[in-house]
């Protein structure tokens, strides 16, 4: 293969350190690998799991650089990077704002970079952070991160709703404000589901200003079309459904993936479209009392080619759930 494919579950087949653009890890060991590495902070399902990588990989050279804090690999087509801000130590009083501030900064300098190496299109975004639930001056902090969000795409001049990317926003117990992401020369196609209001047209009662992401995104690259689902929880509408019950809301998540799987083969290129079971699964859980039971009932309701579950703050209180997906199919010739 010499297209861009995900290698996930590195333990049987280690990625090769020159093929590899970048990837994420769970509880990696800091500053051994020679591409950007998003460690992801979490527990998972199962001891062997501090193994685990998930890697995009690449045949052909690669160019890399970064600094403080920014680390990225490409070539002329594509573009990974890692961005970690710590927050500063900061009055309570003015927490809030300090996050605002580091999300703003963290997509200005990767706006700024993907400008200038040629990959202007964000196909897929991976956003995690401290305390995501915890108020800080009477606002949740994840809704302080979607300000800071919403400012950077729009002082970048770039789309806040529609043509927006596929992402995810998660918490944990504690580390810096960290943002991975997939970029491209070409723009991919923004997908929505039919269940849910898009997220970018959220009623305020969700914050002041919305998130910014896609319910999903297709994305082609040589001979192989990319679909990336971003984060999909129990949520119908806009709302919450299921609130305490987690097998049924991993029931609705999977409704709402398979849903977003429906737009995605209404839209796709390639000639198989994409099959459910071809889905690979990152799969975030707010309790690990929970794991055995997200695992049975996601398998049942999703299947997958892989699923890998971390514990996770969802960034809603109500939610216990949340599961992410990629798949890949052939472009028809
Ligand atoms: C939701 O559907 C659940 O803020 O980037 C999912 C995917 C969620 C991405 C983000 C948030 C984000 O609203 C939360």
């Amino acid at each position: 293969m010499n297209g861009l494919h995900l290698m996930a579950h590195a333990l049987a087949s280690t990625p090769v350190d020159a093929n590899t653009l970048g990837g994420a890890s769970l509880a990696g060991v800091p500053g051994i690998r020679p591409w950007p590495e998003q460690r992801l902070r979490m527990v998972g399902e199962h001891p062997a799991d501090a193994t685990w990588c998930e890697a995009w990989c690449m045949d052909g050279p690669l160019q890399q650089g970064g600094d403080n804090g920014l680390r990225w690999r490409g070539n002329h087509d594509l573009l990974y990077g890692v961005i970690e801000l710590d927050e500063p130590a900061a009055r309570v009083a003015e927490r809030g704002k300090h996050l605002r501030e580091r999300a703003r900064e963290a997509y200005l300098r990767l706006f700024a970079l993907l400008r200038s190496h040629g990959t202007p299109h964000l196909w897929r975004v991976w956003n995690y952070m401290a305390g995501i639930n915890a108020q800080d001056q009477g606002l949740e902090r994840y809704r302080w991160f979607n300000l800071g969000r919403h400012d950077a795409f729009s002082a970048a001049g770039a789309p806040t709703e529609r043509q927006v990317p596929a992402a995810s926003a998660l918490g944990w117990a504690d580390g810096p404000l960290s943002i991975a992401f997939l970029a491209g020369r070409s723009a991919p196609q923004p997908l929505e589901n039919p269940r849910q209001v898009s997220a970018f047209h959220y009623p305020q009662d969700y914050g002041p200003r919305p998130p910014v992401f896609a319910r999903a995104s297709l994305a082609c690259n040589g001979a192989h079309e990319l679909l990336f689902i971003s984060g999909t929880a129990s949520i119908v509408g806009h709302e919450t459904v299921h609130r305490g019950d987690a097998v049924a809301q991993c029931e609705e998540s999977a409704r709402n993936v398979l849903a977003v799987l429906g737009e995605a083969n209404r839209a796709t290129r390639s000639g198989t479209g994409h099959r459910a079971e071809a889905l690979a699964h990152r799969v975030y859980v707010r309790h690990v009392a929970d794991f055995p039971l997200v695992r049975h009932t996601l398998s049942r309701c999703l299947g997958g080619e892989s699923m890998t579950l971390m514990q996770a703050d969802i960034c809603r209180q109500d939610l216990l759930v949340e599961v992410e997906s990629v798949g890949m199919a052939r472009l028809s010739p």
